[in-house]
């Protein structure tokens, strides 16, 4: 009872500024609200009589990292507290051109480029945008770009046995102690010897090696994963930032790629109240 007027006092009295923020108060001993902010950087306020409230960070997202250090969409907080979940600020991302909209522009690669056509990609060392790899290899796979559009470009390129070769490079404006995340979609075009490639800043390896993973020999569909590397700017206003191979394979070694990103880190913020029942009394026996 006690609980209850205390949480009917406050939602009277914050009720504006809760609707303000779009955050739901609810009462009860437990509680699976869900919250969804929608701009990176933003604070919900969360204010119950529960000994745990649900956080749920938006959807969508290929992977999740809270100051907890869970991984997983939704978390349960037991205590009051400030909560946060991180995610790429995808309304800044630096990379011009990254859906390979715009054609073969804005960016540049030690491969040679070839006009799309069939078969334009028999050589080593070769790369085009197009809608299609089957377009330009007869050998490779059909499919369309990474989000599923017919008409969208990706980048398709013949892999060469000569590793530390830059596939693709942008030099880019970087605001000074930031983190960012490096992102790209990739996909094997061929069964044989997936491709390995790395992520470089100012032409330093950086991250983990991508290894990419096979398709089916029937040449059908696309295997796309998502591949990032998180930097941090430190005294630097610009980078150039590249993709370079490193498989020596020379046979396969043949993928695509879509949908670079590189965009700060930021944080959603989750402020929790949670507001318990006080102790029963206890009744003492006449
Ligand atoms: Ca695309
Ligand atoms: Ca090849």
């Amino acid at each position: 009872m006690i609980c209850s007027l205390v949480c009917a006092w406050f939602i009277h009295v914050h009720g504006s500024e809760h609707k303000k923020q779009n955050a739901f108060v609810g009462k009860g001993a437990s509680s699976s609200f869900a919250f969804y902010p929608t701009l990176c950087s933003t604070t919900t306020y969360i204010d119950q009589c529960a000994t745990s409230a649900t956080l749920n960070a938006e959807a969508g997202q290929s992977n999740y990292t809270w100051n907890t250090g869970a991984t997983t969409q939704s978390i349960i907080v037991n205590a009051s507290g400030t909560y946060w979940w991180e995610t790429i600020d995808l309304n800044n991302n630096k990379v011009t051109n990254g859906n390979f909209s715009d054609g073969n522009t804005s960016f540049t690669s030690q491969y040679t480029y070839a006009t799309p056509s069939s078969g334009a990609l028999y050589p080593e060392a070769t790369y085009t945008v197009t809608t299609n790899p089957r377009n330009v290899h007869p050998n490779f796979a059909t499919f369309r770009d990474h989000t599923g559009n017919r008409n969208g470009n990706m980048m398709v390129v013949n892999g060469a046995p000569t590793a530390g070769v830059t596939i693709w490079q942008q030099s880019i404006d970087v605001q000074p102690n930031t983190d960012y995340i490096f992102s790209v979609w990739f996909t094997s075009v061929y069964p044989t010897n997936p491709g390995k490639l790395n992520f470089s800043i100012n032409n330093s390896p950086l991250g983990d090696p991508i290894e990419l993973t096979t398709i089916p020999a029937s040449l059908d569909r696309a295997d796309w994963k998502n591949f990032t590397v998180r930097w941090n700017s430190g005294t630097s206003i610009s980078a150039v930032i590249g993709i370079v191979n490193q498989n020596t394979a020379a046979d396969g070694n043949d993928f695509a790629l879509d949908d670079i990103v590189f965009a700060p880190v930021c944080r959603n913020y989750f402020n929790v109240t949670l507001r318990s029942n006080p102790a029963k009394p206890t009744i003492i026996p006449l």
